[in-house]
């Protein structure tokens, strides 16, 4: 017999536990999932009996045979001989791979769970067919996982392999394991993918799930439909068609942004796009009023299960983190979930995200959740995200880094500190980050721009940093072509329009608001009548 050729993309692990199995039949349970596309099975079953285990597993075989299907045994290499399945799954406290391999031979498959560069690395070494690189995400399913490695940890590992010299570091497959499910799985690969033009790299083979197919109420319909999202790429990224071609001066490139500018500013006032809120109760007002003023559509709708429907009329999504609660996330996940589903722009506004334990983890929940098109915050709350992202960061700027209010606090790094740290975290989401303060920094990891308008007295009201957000998600739902240009035309915009204000005939924070909102539309107006003809902003 041969080793089979497997195709790890959707890679099932069983349980047999009450809290996913239920009542149900595990052997039914896994006929469904085979039946909705799960490519290779993983009976994982840590305490019945050995009696029990090889009889289970002798139906499991049974029904994977019939699917064409490998079954893999959690743990047990004498499972695995007694069924004569296809191969053994082992731990790091189980039987070590060597002396696997010499019990099972070399047409079985060995996989092996790893989480560093080192278990990596001795699994490779040892012979390993295959690595479950985990804890992807913190999961009830298994409590007592040894460390959660986030995106980073796998891209890390997988950076390792890809620069290997021997042929088992390269022949090796990979799948992810923790907290893997239909909202996040098309960002996790997504994000696993480098960028195109970057060094090529090891990429994942596939995805393990235990609760999103086992827990499911249908787990045929569950299994189908996470095959359907692997098959099909992720609209937030089938949205943005064009491609993106830096200009070769800096002239060239300054004259460009001023185009796409004017044209991203009409584009909102003619489409008039849904700038969808989740935000905290102090700013909606003001955030509604700023969406009017530059020609978008407010809606401040806070409950998740209305997502869906409002994901479907194709405007922008912010999530606004001011005041997490447990009922507040669960609404942030449902609406996450809708807008990447239909590739609506989302912004993430982690909103004194340093400021405490409580919000620190909110934020990890939230990175967790989905994909968000835009993380936009001041320097502390983009450090915060920064370590969310898996930055290590040193004792120092952590401990000077906490944060104590909403407010944005002195800043920590120079101006060029600041723009690498804003595109090596836009690099590794994959997305758009901006860190707002005096001059505002903006990247998508390959461009980089800082636009120094606006005005303090912006700082001196309340909400001014959660409206730019509402203006980002109503931008980039209406010029989805390149996001971080429809990122740039936002700040210009919104910081123009403060810039005008606040240079205007004001007397301090309460005479600015009225200022800058009339300035918002009246820049759009004048944009739209081809009145205007310079935006004097300053890159
Ligand atoms: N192993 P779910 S995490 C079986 O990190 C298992 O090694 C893990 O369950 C590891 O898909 C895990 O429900 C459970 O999050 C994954």
């Amino acid at each position: 017999m041969q080793k089979p050729l497997v195709d790890y993309s959707l890679y099932l692990v069983t349980d047999s536990t009450e809290a996913i199995l239920g009542e149900r039949n595990l052997v039914d349970v896994v006929e469904q999932a085979i039946a909705g596309g799960v490519t290779v099975v993983q009976y994982r079953d840590k305490t019945s009996d050995t009696g029990v285990l090889i009889h289970t597993a002798k139906e499991l075989h049974k029904i994977c045979q019939k699917g064409n299907v490998p079954l893999i045994v959690n743990d047990r290499v004498d499972v695995v001989l007694a069924v004569g399945c296809e191969g053994v799954h082992l731990g790091q406290d189980d039987m070590d791979i060597v002396t696997a391999r010499k019990i099972l031979g070399q047409d079985k498959i060995i996989g092996a769970t790893v989480s560093s560069i080192k278990e990596a690395q001795v699994a490779v070494e040892a012979g390993a067919d295959y690595l479950g690189i985990g804890t992807l995400y913190a999961t009830a399913t298994k409590k007592d996982t040894k460390s959660i490695i986030g995106i980073n940890g796998i891209r890390k590992i997988l950076y390792y392999l890809s620069h290997q010299k021997d042929d088992a570091a390269q022949i090796v497959k990979s799948v992810c394991i923790g907290g893997v499910n239909a909202s996040n799985v098309q960002r996790v690969r997504y994000q696993l993918h480098p960028p195109s033009g970057s060094q090529p790299q090891k990429v994942l083979d596939g995805v393990a799930i235990v609760s999103a197919i086992m827990a499911a109420e249908h787990p045929q319909a569950a299994a189908s439909h996470l095959k359907l999202l692997l098959d099909t790429p992720p609209p937030f990224k089938v949205k943005s068609t064009t491609a993106v071609s830096i200009p070769e001066t800096e002239q060239d490139e300054i004259n460009s942004i001023r185009t796409a500018t004017t044209k991203a500013i009409v584009a909102v006032s003619n489409q008039k796009p849904l700038s969808h809120n989740m935000t905290n109760l102090v700013v909606q007002n003001f955030a509604a009023n700023v969406a009017l003023c530059i020609g978008a559509s407010p809606i401040m709708s806070n409950n998740g299960d209305e997502a869906p429907d409002l994901a479907r009329l194709g405007g922008g999504l912010v999530i606004n983190m001011g005041t997490a609660t447990p009922d507040s996330l669960a609404n942030h996940q449902k609406a996450i979930e809708a807008y990447n589903s239909v590739g609506g722009p989302i912004v993430l506004d982690p909103v004194g995200a340093g400021a405490t334990a409580a919000r620190k983890e909110a934020l990890a929940f939230l990175m967790a959740s989905g994909y968000f098109d835009l993380i936009k915050g001041n320097e502390r709350e983009i450090m915060a995200v920064a370590r969310a992202s898996g930055f290590v960061l040193h004792d120092s700027e952590s401990k000077s880094s906490q944060q104590r209010g909403v407010d944005s606090g002195t800043s920590l790094f120079s101006f060029e500190e600041k723009a690498y740290l804003v595109s090596r975290i836009a690099l590794r989401e994959r997305n758009v980050v901006l860190m707002t303060g005096k001059v505002d920094i903006v990247s998508d990891g390959m461009r980089t721009y800082s636009i120094s308008n606006g005005h303090s007295l912006l700082g001196e009201i309340t909400g001014s940093g959660c409206a730019l957000g509402t203006t980002l998600a109503a931008y980039m739902a209406a010029n989805p072509e390149d996001k971080l240009l429809a990122c740039v035309a936002g700040i210009v915009h919104y910081d123009v329009a403060g810039q005008v204000a606040g240079a205007g005939d004001v007397q301090g924070p309460g005479t600015f608001i009225p200022a800058f909102l009339d300035q918002l539309s009246k820049t759009r107006t004048q944009v739209m009548n081809k009145a205007y003809s310079d935006i004097a902003f300053r890159m």
